[in-house]
């Protein structure tokens, strides 16, 4: 039968998703809808078939006309949901990050392990962008050797006037740190963080400009540039060095344009625009994996855990400007297997 998803949160990145899954995934539909701000998820509903819209998130979760959970919400409200997604049994893709901290996610992790099944997906959908899967392809064929270096560009258009370092960690570089992780297939042991403010224009704490050097295990290293005020639109790439070449990320298929004596191609304007593809896709893989009972193919629990241990120690070393020491824990066999919930 259908898959009757509900989505929690009906701001720009839960109203795509919602839209982006009643449009175009087979299989599976918006049946509730939960925002703080009830005309907006009125609207959101209205675009996608007959979703009820709810008053309360917790409500959402628990109703029997609800069999699996999308959660969009603020960052900070990602654990707690989870957690009731898991207390009633429902699949759930909560957009990155799983948690704030390492340990929010691990107590996620230990819930999982508790129920003996994988129930959460993680929203870190680079794995599903056809751009880092063609350097993943690439790497898997030896064309270059082993992966040894990762180097990543992550850069926004605009920053708000008040972005800490440790925001742009956890909210930015997350998806850098576990694209560095999963194209290696290495775990990060070691991290330094460097971060500047570009203008005075930002308030005095902001970090938008941040530089991240990971040490990996497999004598791998990563250099992640992350900057949330560029300018000049979004931008995301992603190189791998390795023993006998190098593979980076292609530029998104779009025109190219020559006028006025001048040859372009449009950038993108935030993720959104630039990662549709792979939202959609990452949304057709969820639901074909709670519907089927296969492995979710994308993020687990225990890699959005992973994330943030690295999340973690990059926001020490933000604020002791030293190298932090990162812990290694062994992951659980059920993160080994291809299981997943059945509908
Ligand atoms: C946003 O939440 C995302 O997940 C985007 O992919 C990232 O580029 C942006 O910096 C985040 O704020």
């Amino acid at each position: 039968r259908t898959l009757a998803v509900g989505v929690i949160g009906a701001g720009s990145m839960g109203a795509r998703h919602a839209r982006n899954l009643h449009q175009y995934v087979a299989g599976a539909q918006i049946a509730g809808l939960y925002d703080p701000d009830s005309g907006r998820a009125r609207e959101v509903a209205a675009s996608c078939g007959e979703a009820t819209v709810f008053g309360d998130p917790l409500a959402l979760i628990a109703d029997s006309s609800i069999d699996a959970v999308l959660i969009a919400s603020p960052d900070a409200t990602h654990a707690e949901l989870v957690h009731a997604c898991l207390q009633h049994g429902k699949p759930v893709l909560c957009e990155k990050p799983l948690a704030v901290t390492a340990e929010g996610a691990l107590k996620i992790v230990q819930a999982e392990q508790e129920i003996g099944r994988r129930l959460v997906g993680v929203g870190l959908m680079r794995r599903f962008d056809p751009q880092h899967l063609a350097v993943e392809r690439a790497l898997a064929s030896g064309a270059v050797g082993r992966g040894l270096l990762f180097k990543g560009v992550h850069r926004n258009a605009k920053v708000p006037q008040h972005l800490p370092g440790e925001v742009v960690i956890t909210n930015s570089a997350v998806h850098d740190i576990d694209s560095a992780r999963w194209l290696l297939g290495q775990e990060v042991t070691q991290v330094f963080v460097s971060a500047v403010r570009t203008r005075d224009t930002l308030s005095a704490d902001t970090r938008d400009m941040l530089l991240l050097q990971l040490q990996l295990t497999g004598g791998c290293l990563a250099t992640i540039e992350v900057t949330v005020a560029a300018d000049y639109g979004y931008e995301v790439s992603a190189e791998i060095v390795g023993v006998s070449g190098t593979v980076t990320t292609g530029l998104p298929m779009d025109a190219v344009i020559r006028s006025g004596r001048k040859t372009f191609t449009d950038v993108p304007a935030d993720w959104l625009e630039r990662f549709q593809e792979a939202y959609i896709d990452e949304l057709a893989a969820w639901t074909h994996s709670v519907r089927s009972g296969q492995a979710f193919s994308g993020a687990s629990a225990w890699d959005g855990y992973q994330a943030l241990v690295v999340t973690d120690a990059c926001i020490l070393a933000l604020k002791s400007a030293a190298a932090v020491a990162v812990p290694t824990p062994e992951r659980p066999a059920l993160y080994d297997r291809a299981v997943s919930p059945e509908v």
